[in-house]
């Protein structure tokens, strides 16, 4: 990995702005950065101290570009831990792209994507899941998306993944030892201790691993799907929901045919709303498609707004449908449309009732009216909670998932050869991997593939 290079990006969005941010990093940015800015009051930026702000021209030669407010942020005290500039400009486009190529000509090389997030790692500044929590940061867009990020920027779960490895290193060398003595046949890993180690750390990984259910959802918007039979109210309840005309609302039945989705937030949870194509067995072929697709965003949903028209006069159909969807296993709300028109004389709650006790009463309502929109969604709000539950630290991250998992099996593996008690050196294989697997999170491990895979994704500037 090349780092005495000296790297330039724009950290701002490219377009016009009323200002854009020019970044450039390493041991040449002030030199770089000098050769065409010119100080207001004459000042030499190359014998300046960390943490000083410039006014004065950024120049191509003779020709001014702009006025610019040039900090300088020398290393290890900067983002990277490298010497840093930072050139604040007007943001018109054309400004933004004369700067850069005149760095790039001074010396800079372009970024790659996350490289300025990538030194601040490889330079100690952050470990791994930090630096991973600086694009979530970014591309959060709720508050419990934010709050998850910035949890996890300050420290997160790393500190405890990495305890909870030192004290498996440690074993791991002790039972090491005891293979050296192994004619002796001494145990230098206290068998009782090193058994109840592995169930707590098994406790804590699978406490970690359970809670991505729940954090990938508030990473990336909950997603409920809304179902039911044809002309329900499905799209006048998403219209209701956002307060807006998105979908098309009509008598006829099968109005819609593709899957309607748009974002909500309640609460600071962002709610990703799906109104799909009314389930019924239909012959027309556009819409079998629309109902095929229904069924597939059910599976994908995390909770599922069945909604049925209280004066259906077709109970059994609707009885029918509830019965395929609580087979999915999913979070069910349900809510009876048309309260407005009810007679009070229908029967059909009572009904779902009696068959399906395990669901929870269904939410009396009128999408026309807008009655019971707030509540539902504080229902809505109250779920997602309760998938959630108490845990502390919530993972977010798919790379992280998976190494817990891997980690998981490991000491599953671990505790099942304690039981048969096999020889230590069957153990060692199982724990070095489960060791490995948790320095991966946190960057203890830091091969390059697992570099790659975190800094692709981010955006140039990071
Ligand atoms: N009285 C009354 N009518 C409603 C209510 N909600 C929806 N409707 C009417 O029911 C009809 C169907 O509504 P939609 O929202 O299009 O129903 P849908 O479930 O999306 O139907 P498809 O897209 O065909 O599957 C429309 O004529 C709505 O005006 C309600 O709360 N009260
Ligand atoms: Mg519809």
């Amino acid at each position: 990995m090349q780092l005495d290079n000296t790297i330039v990006a724009l950290a701002t969005p490219s377009g016009t702005g009323a200002i854009g941010l020019i970044r450039i990093s390493g041991k040449e940015a002030l030199k770089i950065a000098s050769k065409s800015f010119k100080s207001h009051r004459d000042i030499d930026i190359n014998k300046q101290t960390s943490h000083k702000t410039f006014l004065g021209w950024f120049k191509d030669g003779e020709r001014i570009i702009d006025k610019v407010l040039l900090t300088v942020f020398r290393g290890p005290n900067s983002y990277t831990g490298e010497n840093i500039v930072e050139i604040s400009c007007h943001g018109s486009s054309y400004i933004l792209q004369e700067i850069l190529a005149l760095l790039i000509k001074n010396g800079a090389e372009p970024a790659k994507p996350g490289e300025f997030t990538l030194r601040a790692f490889l330079n100690k500044k952050m470990d791994l899941t930090q630096a991973e929590s600086v694009a979530d940061l970014i591309a959060s867009e709720s508050k419990a998306s934010h709050e998850l990020a910035i949890n996890q920027m300050r420290g997160g779960y790393s500190k405890n993944i990495s305890d909870l490895r030192g004290q498996l290193i440690h074993f791991a060398s002790m039972i090491a030892l005891e293979l050296d003595f192994s004619e002796e046949d001494v145990e230098f890993a206290n068998r009782d201790e090193f058994s109840k180690l592995l169930e707590e750390i098994e406790s804590q990984l699978k406490d970690l691993s359970d809670s991505f259910a729940y954090g990938s959802v508030i990473k990336n918007g909950v997603p409920v799907a809304i179902i039911g039979k044809p002309n329900a109210g499905k799209s006048s309840l998403l219209n209701a929901l956002l307060n807006e005309d998105k979908a098309i609302v009509s008598e006829i039945e099968g109005t819609t045919r593709d899957s309607i989705e748009d974002t909500l937030i309640i609460k600071g949870i962002q709610f990703r709303f799906i109104d799909t194509a009314g389930l019924r067995d239909t012959k027309d072929k556009i819409e079998s498609i629309g109902v095929k697709r229904t069924l597939e965003n059910a599976k994908k949903a995390k909770i599922l707004l069945y909604i049925y028209d209280v004066t259906d006069k077709n109970i059994k159909g609707v009885l029918e449908q509830l019965k395929s969807i609580v087979k999915l296993n999913k979070k069910i709300i349900l809510i009876q449309n048309k309260m407005d028109i009810a007679t009070g004389g229908e029967i059909i709650s009572d009904l779902i009732k009696k068959e399906f006790n395990k669901l929870s009463t269904p939410l009396p309502a009128s999408t026309n009216e807008k009655i019971s929109i707030q509540e539902l969604k504080s229902l809505l709000v109250e779920t997602i909670n309760e998938i959630g539950g108490d845990s502390q630290t919530i993972v977010t991250n798919v790379r992280h998932h998976n190494s817990l998992n891997k980690a998981l099996k490991d000491i599953q593996s671990v505790k099942k050869s304690m039981n048969k008690n096999v020889t230590g050196d069957l153990i060692s294989v199982d724990l070095n991997s489960a060791i490995y697997s948790l320095g991966e999170i946190t960057g203890e491990i830091d091969s390059d593939e697992v570099l790659g895979n975190v800094f692709q994704n981010f955006c140039i500037g990071k």
